[in-house]
């Protein structure tokens, strides 16, 4: 049985010719699982670094919408709940992997049939002239020449796909208040690096050719670029997103202020408390979307 639920918008034509696809890195085969039954309800996509998190987030949402858990992690590279209507998805560390796992959940949702389906990366990052624990919501993300691009290599030529986010979606989001709204949450680009240390402009990466002054003066481009945060994956979810029509939020709190320090010294606690807010603004989203709020 080949789903031919071919929905969404500009999917490669080739995926109509296959009798199965095989869903490699998340597990699941269009042939060999019933994709529509297990997913077909889900309107909200929620993405971020590791598993462990996405756990935890896929079991706020259970509890706190009361609606059905079901860990669908298959292997051992990305980490797949679901939670009623929420599918939570980690998506590893940078675009590589981060392209990976959502060309496979694209065509999830699309041989699933699911219906406007919303993707939201709820991350952290670097801020830019924000205290840490500053939850940011992206505009557009942008690339190292700070342009609004993804750019790939395909067929040993440059790529390059749009990163503008759903102005619609983040003032959506923003406008839902968190019960716990003790923090910041504000709006702005987002610098998204292929690298941790020297793509960011740190000065503690094992190689480092650069000084104090060069760091500062990039990251003040950066800043009055209207940078607020820091991160590695925004442009992919942007620019997959948007060659699929899929709208995108991307939603991300500030662990430092890069513009201050390089170094992540947080508490266990800290670190826990901080990563929990990216999780209550999308809770107040969605039990707002649902009629729950
Ligand atoms: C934020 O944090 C990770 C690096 O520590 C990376 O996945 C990102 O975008
Ligand atoms: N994630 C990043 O990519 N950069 C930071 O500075 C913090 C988290």
């Amino acid at each position: 049985m080949m789903n031919n639920n071919n929905h969404l918008v500009n999917l490669n034509p080739h995926l109509k010719k296959y009798d199965e696809d095989t869903l490699f890195h998340i597990g699941f085969s269009s042939a060999q699982d019933n994709l529509p039954e297990m997913f077909g309800d889900v309107k909200f996509v929620c993405m971020g670094g590791t598993a462990g998190r996405m756990r935890k987030y896929s079991e706020a949402f259970s509890r706190e919408l009361e609606v059905e858990w079901t860990d669908y992690t298959k292997g051992e590279r990305y980490g797949i709940f679901k939670a009623g209507p929420i599918l939570c998805i980690s998506h590893g560390i940078g675009k590589p992997s981060a392209s990976i796992v959502l060309h496979e959940v694209i065509k999830l949702v699309n041989y699933a049939g699911c219906q406007d389906v919303v993707f939201i990366r709820m991350g952290t990052c670097g801020g830019i002239n924000c205290e840490a624990g500053t939850v940011v919501v992206t505009n557009k993300a942008l690339d190292e020449m700070l342009k609004p691009e993804y750019n790939l290599h395909v067929l040993g030529k440059l790529i390059t796909r749009p990163t503008q986010l759903s102005q619609e979606l983040a003032e959506d989001i923003i406008s839902c208040k968190p019960s716990s709204n003790n923090f910041d949450i504000i709006r702005g680009n987002t610098l998204c690096t292929s690298d941790f240390f020297e793509g960011q402009a740190r000065l503690d990466g094992a190689f480092c050719h650069y000084e104090e002054e060069d760091k500062m003066e990039y990251l003040k481009k950066v800043r009055d670029a209207g940078v607020r945060n820091i991160e590695m994956e925004s442009a992919v979810v942007a620019g997959l997103c948007n060659a699929a029509q899929i709208k995108a939020a991307v939603v991300c709190v500030t662990l430092l202020d890069r513009l201050k320090t390089d170094q992540i010294t947080l508490t266990h606690d800290q670190l826990s408390k901080y990563e929990k807010r990216p999780m209550d603004v999308i809770l107040a989203y969605v039990s707002k979307k649902l009629g729950k709020g």
